[in-house]
């Protein structure tokens, strides 16, 4: 999923729930401070643990879910603001 904003402002993303499975193997999601997983990563994330809110360095942010056949954890609710 790719989020753009106008030019003088910047994406925003935070979670309000956050359950994947505990290997950072299995299921996990990327943040990319760019338009696509060419640019560079700002976050890797899986397990239990709240990420915290991130802000990328442009107008322009990019995740990237990552998930295998087994096992399926409830998943994560986030949202995305402009500032
Ligand atoms: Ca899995």
């Amino acid at each position: 999923m790719s989020i753009n904003v106008c030019d003088l402002q910047k994406v925003q993303i935070g979670f309000q729930g956050f359950e994947l499975e505990s290997s950072c193997v299995y299921d996990f999601l990327q943040s990319f401070n760019g338009g696509d997983d060419e640019a560079p990563r700002v976050g890797y994330y899986f397990g239990s643990d709240l990420p915290g809110i991130v802000t990328f360095s442009g107008n322009t942010s990019y995740l990237k879910f990552t998930s295998d056949v087994s096992i399926t954890y409830s998943g994560f609710l986030g949202f995305y603001k402009f500032v």
